[in-house]
């Protein structure tokens, strides 16, 4: 009532009111599907699509056959552009009751709306068949068609963008989804609710992404838009993980410009007569079919056949042994693959063409010069905001195996302030952090603890504590430095080892001997993917250029339709001189985004991909597994092996860009915090060095946290690849 009745109040307060309301109802009963079903009529005449898309699932998970949840579902889907769903959505709706004015009329405008005039007429007479139906609007629409169509020459089916009318209501929903389903249960027999952000919004975002300045206006509609999307990722992620039908073809169909409005559909439903038994009989003899039973089994007998197919398709067929080539169609490799998967095997090798599994390659031939081994480091100063946006930056970055952008958080006025200790501490004292107690020593050393010899070892522990624990550690460890600096400067004698009487996150003091050397703790993987604990630093990020952004349409780790901690979002590091993040390559071999915070400055060594091999090798030969151990390169035995090994330092406010696949290893040099996370840019490279180390990974027994194939999917989905070498990668 609060929704529809205007006496109640004002409109804002009264679909407020509604929806609370109607939570509290489905909390004294969590299987009202009607509840949940009008909970979804009020997110979505608020706009809220998300929220109503939800609501009609669980909707139609506690009461399946509702012809209006199905109709209101149609409504969504055609607001979203998703003409394909939305009309297996109105049918789902007339197969349950074939007297649904309101579903006949919204499937005629999706019809009219794909230029398929003669479809929409057979909906509209349908629609006005129901008795008490027939609108003024209605009956001039029917007209003007039936005018139109008189004059004017047959669509050819071959352009049609949907299934003629007849085929809808026959085959292809009902086959379709059975052939392609991934789970038996019921959810199985529905169109898949799938969220997809409308082609414009996604443009719309990507140019905003890529301005160098923006207008708050502008600002805050990016914002809006990013926030959207990432809704939409995770719940396509949510999605994907029920046993429901996957989208098919709704993406490859050009938009539709919905015309009908909540409101509209509104009024038809108030208006709406149930069940006019004649007009069963006239769809029957309009669409030639048999029987009444057909209309109404035909969905599921059709799925009982597909399904047995499946069961005959054989165990091992395998689809690398089924002729499929580049050159196919979706249509045609759906036909070939049709039942594989369910009972067949599909190799689970995802890398390209010949199947080997991949491995560590060997050493570049011919080794380079000695002269080359300690190549200069690619690195930009920036002047001003505009060479941070110029596409001339994002290049320089991606030909490098690692760059170094100084300045970049000047130019942007980023306020780095918002990162230090100080700022942290305040925003959440009591956030955990991981702890890695490491032994103290020279960046281009690595003894071990007894200080015997050097090894490829790197001893660090693990513990955890909180920020601000760790902020005292890391403050005293600060001040004593300072004291001990101004005491050698008045000539004070110091012993140099002497612990120090500052507090330590776990043993109370800051400092301490381990051996021979002093110890150090690294507060590593400070988690800030909370938007709501770190809303400020995160907002302040989207001041970077796009490529550079933790999320972006771009990036192919926003696509992958969920969080993963420290990749697509931001991670932050807390250190004092001598922490180090010991060697290793990004997961799946993503590329990495650091930015120092500050006061002090951190050492980075970087090896190119296609050396990784050859340390792979030399962690082998020191016993130390390259993906699960924790190691510190001898630079020596890199250069006796002639790996080049880029060296530099990174400066609060320097941004440095990890390319694909490259080995590195970090050293503060003073007290200061890094932030970092990871991006995936849309290149052929990035996309192969992604799928080789997924592979890889298994043979490692090494977890992959990027799901490859999955992110391949949204990837499919959600963008036009105009590399050809990457899409023919993708497909
Ligand atoms: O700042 C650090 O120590 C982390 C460096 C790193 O491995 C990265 O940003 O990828
Ligand atoms: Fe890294």
């Amino acid at each position: 009532m609060h929704q529809t009745v205007d006496s109640l109040g004002e409109k804002h307060q009264r679909q407020e009111y509604a929806v609370r309301c109607l939570k509290d109802a489905i909390n004294a009963d969590s299987g009202s599907g009607q509840s949940l079903y009008f909970l979804g009529r009020c997110y979505a005449s608020l706009g809220k699509v998300h929220d109503a898309f939800i609501s009609y699932r669980n909707s139609v998970d506690k009461t399946e056959a509702n012809a209006d949840t199905w109709c209101s579902i149609g409504v969504l889907y055609q607001q979203q552009s998703q003409p394909m769903d939305a009309l297996q959505a109105y049918i789902c709706s007339v197969q349950l009751d074939k007297s649904h004015s309101a579903a006949w009329t919204n499937l005629g405008i999706l019809y009219e709306n794909c230029s398929q005039p003669q479809d929409a007429l057979k909906c509209y007479l349908n629609a006005a068949r129901v008795k008490g139906s027939l609108s003024s609007s209605l009956s001039e629409r029917i007209k003007f068609l039936q005018t139109q169509l008189a004059s004017a020459p047959s669509v050819s089916s071959q352009t049609s963008k949907l299934p003629c009318i007849e085929d809808a209501w026959n085959i292809p929903i009902s086959q379709e989804m059975a052939s392609r389903h991934k789970g038996e249960d019921d959810a199985a027999k529905r169109p898949r609710l799938d969220l997809q952000m409308p082609p414009h919004e996604l443009h719309t975002m990507q140019v905003l992404q890529n301005q160098s300045s923006l207008t708050p206006q502008d600002q805050s509609y990016l914002k809006q838009l990013q926030h959207k999307f990432i809704q939409i990722q995770n719940q396509s992620k949510r999605e994907d993980q029920q046993p429901c039908l996957p989208n098919g073809t709704s993406n490859s169909l050009p938009d539709t410009k919905p015309t009908l409005s909540e409101s509209d559909l509104e009024s038809l439903l108030n208006s709406r007569h149930m069940s006019a038994a004649s007009l069963a009989e006239d769809i029957i003899a309009e669409f030639g079919l048999t029987s009444n039973r057909d209309l109404f089994d035909n969905r599921h007998s059709s799925q009982v056949t597909a399904n047995n197919n499946v069961n005959t398709a054989g165990p091992e067929r395998n689809v690398k042994s089924s002729p499929v080539s580049m050159e196919m169609t979706a249509n045609e490799i759906l036909e070939i693959v049709k039942g594989i998967g369910k009972t067949g095997r599909i190799d689970s090798n995802i890398l390209h063409d010949d199947c080997r599994p991949p491995e560590p390659p060997s050493a570049p031939y011919p080794p380079v010069s000695e002269d080359k081994l300690l190549p200069a480091t690619p690195s930009v100063l920036l002047e001003n905001k505009k060479e941070a946006f110029s596409p001339a930056l994002q290049e320089f970055c991606l030909k490098s195996p690692i760059a170094v952008v100084r300045g970049l958080a000047n130019v942007l006025r980023l306020d780095l302030g918002l990162f230090s200790t100080k700022s942290l501490v305040e925003a959440n004292p009591e956030h955990l952090i991981e702890v890695r107690t490491q032994l103290k020593q020279p960046s281009d050393e690595n003894w071990d603890p007894e200080k015997r010899n050097q090894v490829w070892r790197c001893e660090s522990h693990r513990s955890h504590t909180t920020v601000s624990r760790y902020a005292q550690y890391q403050a005293s460890s600060f001040q004593d430095s300072l004291r001990e600096e101004q005491d050698k400067a008045l000539g004070i004698n110091h012993q140099s080892d002497s612990d120090s009487n500052s507090s330590v996150p776990s043993k109370g003091k800051k400092t301490k001997k381990s051996g021979v050397f002093e110890t150090v703790k690294f507060g590593t993987n400070l988690d800030l993917s909370d938007e709501k604990k770190w809303k400020t630093q995160l907002q302040e990020l989207m001041k970077l250029p796009a490529f550079a952004r933790v999320v972006s349409a771009g990036n192919m780790l926003s696509h992958v339709g969920h969080m993963i901690l420290g990749m697509n979002t931001v991670q932050l590091y807390m250190k004092v001189p001598g922490c180090r993040t010991p060697g290793h390559q990004e997961n799946n071999n993503y590329c990495s985004v650091n930015i120092n915070i500050g006061p002090g400055d951190c050492e980075w060594f970087g090896v190119s991909d296609e050396y990784w091999g050859v340390i792979y090798n030399l962690c082998s030969k020191n016993n130390i597994n390259y993906l699960h151990g924790s190691w510190w390169p001898i630079l020596k035995d890199l250069y006796a092996h002639s790996v080049p090994v880029y060296r530099f330092i990174q400066r609060p406010g320097d941004m440095v860009w990890v390319n694909a696949g490259t080995v590195h290893w970090v050293q503060a040099v003073g007290w200061c915090n890094n932030i970092a996370w990871n991006v995936g840019p849309l290149t052929a490279r990035q996309y192969q060095l992604a799928l080789e180390r997924y592979e890889w990974n298994k043979l490692e027994k090494f977890k992959s946290i990027v799901p490859v194939l999955h992110m391949s999917w949204n990837l499919a989905r959600n963008i036009k690849v105009s590399d050809q070498e990457l899409f023919t990668k993708i497909k």
